[in-house]
């Protein structure tokens, strides 16, 4: 099959509109304007046509090949002619601030696409990318998986890139690294150019079916930012060491300790506890056993008994 082409930098391409309406009727409105980086490498070019969806976003999604980053000697990656990807936010910054307005509190993801090229350096050597899960409670954004993979993409960010793109982004208020790829592979089949207008493109063939690999993360990062969906965590307790509790609970249910502060309120009595009580310090429940424990233990089987 044939890949899509490169999004020409001179032509206007339908945006893509999306509507989303949740179960409780709250809905949104998604349009996507894809813009090619060309028209991003300075700002008298994006004072064209381009531009204006640029500036007038709500939220931004940067999609880099890996080729587009300043990377260091070990990350062996094909070199094109490619406008840099830091030249790019530069720019864009430059843009917004022309017209008075700042861009660095706007929600970016700012993705590396063909993630695949990458990966090994990303993830390590045996570890392939893998498509996002749903999250578990089955509506929210991922971050339980989602976490562990920005630290991988920001070790390598931080190890393996000049830092550009990192030290750019500290001015930003709400952005987020990604990694994806369209096609989940590699596409080493034909490339034959073709000529439209007396212009040169380049197309591309492909044998396999795209397999895609992480393509919704941004996305669903960006609905996150907006508001439209929640974000799904889990946490460990550290006083009785219960694994995956979702973040919507702040007490453990095992040993009920609050998670901010270890404190536990007995759910017999009422009476608050310190963290390093075991049982209840006014009537000795011990909410992990869910027994009364020693002394009132025998008197409350013994009371419960005559009353
Ligand atoms: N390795 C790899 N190459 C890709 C992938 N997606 C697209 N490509 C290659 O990149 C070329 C340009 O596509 P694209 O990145 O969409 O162009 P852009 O619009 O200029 O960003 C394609 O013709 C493919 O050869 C991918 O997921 N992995
Ligand atoms: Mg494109
Ligand atoms: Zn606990
Ligand atoms: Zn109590």
């Amino acid at each position: 099959m044939k890949l899509p082409d490169s999004t020409p930098p001179e032509e206007w391409l339908p945006p893509l509109f999306f509507h989303l309406i949740k179960q409780d009727r709250t809905n949104l409105t998604l349009v996507f304007f894809d813009i090619a980086g060309e028209n991003c490498s300075n700002v008298e070019k994006m004072n064209g046509p381009f531009g204006k969806f640029v500036e007038h976003s709500d939220g931004m999604i940067i999609l880099f090949s890996p080729n587009q980053i300043k990377r260091d000697k070990d990350v062996k990656i094909e070199n094109k002619d490619t406008p840099l990807i830091s030249d790019i936010i530069n720019t864009i910054h430059k843009y917004y601030s022309s017209k008075t307005k700042t861009n660095t509190t706007l929600p970016t993801a700012v993705c590396i696409s063909k993630g695949d090229i990458i990966q090994k350096y990303v993830l390590g050597k045996s570890k392939e990318l893998e498509d996002v899960r749903a999250a578990k409670d089955g509506k929210s954004f991922n971050s339980l998986e989602y976490n562990p993979l920005n630290n991988k993409i920001i070790n390598f960010i931080n190890n393996k890139t000049e830092q550009d793109i990192r030290t750019i982004m500290n001015g930003y208020e709400s952005f987020s690294f990604f990694i994806l790829s369209a096609l989940g592979f590699e596409p080493k089949e034909l490339k034959e150019t073709y000529e439209v207008d007396g212009k040169k493109y380049q197309r591309t063939m492909i044998n396999n079916e795209p397999n895609p690999k992480r393509i919704i993360e941004p996305v669903a990062w960006l609905l996150l930012k907006f508001g439209f969906i929640g974000d799904y965590n889990e946490w460990t307790c550290k006083y009785c060491k219960k694994e995956s509790i979702p973040d919507s609970n702040d007490t453990c249910p095992k040993c009920l300790r609050r998670r901010k502060d270890g404190f536990w309120n007995c759910p017999k009595c009422g009476t608050p506890n310190k963290p390093d009580t075991q049982v209840c310090c006014t009537c000795h429940f011990d909410p992990e056993k869910g027994t009364y424990s020693g002394f009132m233990a025998r008197l409350r089987e013994w009371l419960g008994k005559k009353l």
